[in-house]
């Protein structure tokens, strides 16, 4: 899977948005391709992977074949894609996946399974409650996980560092063992692909 088969995906998704052909939100990544593979690079086939409502580059990357991957979105699934097979978990509940994370890192943990958890979240789901709760606890408990925040700058249209008063986050800089940190400019809105869609 490369950085262009990555844009290639989401481009086609974003054309079927606008051509009115999914009846459902879609979320989707543009300019991080390269951090992603290089994060993927740690993530073995026994792991699991929790994300947020946008999560069409970790299905790929984790192995979700893409007419499969395509044919959930069209069903309007994009928003909570679900995987057990390739163990991909999304919510699109801010800060919803969080502590589901840390209970599967906790499982895996008890049972002694092989494999770890990579959780993704925006940065203003880095900056809530549950997510500081769910580092302390994983940190605290050695748990098998780590997070990954991503850094749009935004929530929604709320600039992230303008509502919090706090110009440096929580966890940039990689103040945390357990949370990597990085920024990325997209091109696309928060959500759908830019155009106006009427059904
Ligand atoms: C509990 C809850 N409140 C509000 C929303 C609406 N909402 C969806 S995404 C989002 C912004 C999250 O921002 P961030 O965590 O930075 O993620 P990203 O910018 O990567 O989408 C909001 C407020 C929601 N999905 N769930």
């Amino acid at each position: 899977m490369t950085a262009q088969d990555l844009i290639a995906f989401e481009t086609e998704i974003a054309d079927l948005f606008n051509a009115a052909k999914i009846r459902a939100p879609i979320h989707l990544y543009y300019g991080n391709e390269e951090k992603m593979i290089e994060l993927f690079r740690d993530v073995k086939p026994e792991d699991w992977v929790f994300c947020s409502w946008r999560s069409h580059y970790q299905c790929l990357l984790k192995g979700v074949p893409r007419e499969e991957l395509k044919s959930e979105i069209l069903a309007g699934h994009s928003i909570s894609l679900c995987f057990p097979k390739q163990r991909i978990v999304s919510s699109a509940i801010v800060g919803g996946i969080i502590p589901i994370a840390v209970g599967a890192a906790l499982s895996l943990k008890r049972k002694g399974e092989k494999g770890m958890v990579h959780c993704f979240a925006g940065e203003m789901t880095s900056e809530t409650g549950i997510f500081h709760e769910s580092v302390k606890y994983s940190y605290n408990h050695q748990l098998p996980i780590r997070f990954i925040v991503e850094d749009n700058g935004k929530s929604v249209c709320t600039d992230t560092r303008e509502a919090w008063a706090q110009k440096v986050l929580t966890y940039e800089n990689d103040r945390h063992p357990l949370v990597t940190f990085y920024k990325y400019e997209t091109k696309y809105p928060h959500a759908g692909a830019g155009q106006r869609v009427q059904f």
